[in-house]
């Protein structure tokens, strides 16, 4: 049998000891903290701007910051959350217009000569004509569309669903970038969206309004309908679509808006 191990025992600390040990461990962490925040403070100081003009001058490191959280919303609502929708009679009649950048300030448009261009990744690109989106499956939506400026209002919309768009039109590789831009024929109004507001079940290119072709004001011939986001990001008149996976530059994000702009 073995005998039990005899262990050589520290002679005990005295209080004086113990006082002096605390005080230089508190003492060393409150420097080294203090040091660390300094050092931090600096840094976000002089850090970079993520990307000029587009998040109206956050520091890149905040900015990555808010980005981690944007990030665990985008999961946890994204896809398995669905907007609201309402019983087809609920639907405003006359719908508001709102803002018309990019539509009242183009008198060189021509709706009868408009196509989509689809910028791929091979640089090249893709002209689609409405008739060719109106040929794919209709899709439509009762949901209660909000502005940022503070009204609200139950629309009702058509189109085809963005990620059906996406597939039949052979753009799933370029729907793997983070994000996706759209801007209207002259470029006065952009928007930039990450892909899961693109694939959410609920995302249109929407032509009609109230079971008709979509008015010039509302944004014919095709706009986005992005039940997940606020109106600011529902681009009317779209003219050019690409991705990327920087975030594509977006006009009120410039202005200082959340350029997540959710709900
Ligand atoms: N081309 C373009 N799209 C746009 C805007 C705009 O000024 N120009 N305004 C946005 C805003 S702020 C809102 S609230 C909605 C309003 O859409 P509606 O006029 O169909 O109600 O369009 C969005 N899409
Ligand atoms: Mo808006």
């Amino acid at each position: 049998m073995k005998t039990p191990h005899k262990k050589k025992l520290k002679a005990p600390l005295t209080v004086e000891q113990k006082i002096n040990r605390r005080s230089f461990i508190s003492f060393s962490a409150f420097a080294v903290l203090s040091g660390g925040a300094f050092a931090g403070w600096k840094w976000l100081l002089n850090a970079p701007e993520e990307t000029a003009g587009i998040t109206a001058g956050t520091r890149a490191p905040l900015r990555r910051a808010l980005n981690k959280t944007e990030l665990f919303f985008r999961n946890f609502f994204s896809n398995k959350h669905l907007v609201k929708t309402y019983p087809v009679e609920q639907a405003a009649k006359n719908p508001r217009v709102n803002s018309l950048i990019g539509i009242e300030d183009d008198e060189d448009f021509d709706i009868t000569r408009w196509k989509l261009q689809v910028k791929l990744n091979n640089q090249k690109t893709r002209h689609i004509t409405i008739e060719e989106i109106k040929a794919l499956p209709k899709t439509e939506i009762v949901y209660d569309f909000k502005c940022v400026e503070g009204w609200d209002e139950i629309q009702h919309w058509a189109g085809v669903k963005l990620s059906d768009f996406l597939i039949h039109f052979q753009l799933e590789n370029e729907a793997e970038k983070q994000y996706m831009g759209l801007e209207t024929p002259n470029g006065a109004y952009y928007v930039g969206l990450e892909r899961e507001s693109i694939l959410h079940p609920q995302t249109l290119l929407a032509y009609e309004m109230n079971g008709k072709t979509i008015s010039t004001e509302h944004g014919a011939p095709l706009r986005l309908i992005v039940p997940v986001k606020y109106g600011i990001k529902n681009l009317k008149r779209i003219g050019k679509m690409s991705f990327s996976n920087n975030r594509p530059r977006d006009y009120w994000a410039e202005q200082g808006y959340d350029y997540y702009s959710g709900l």
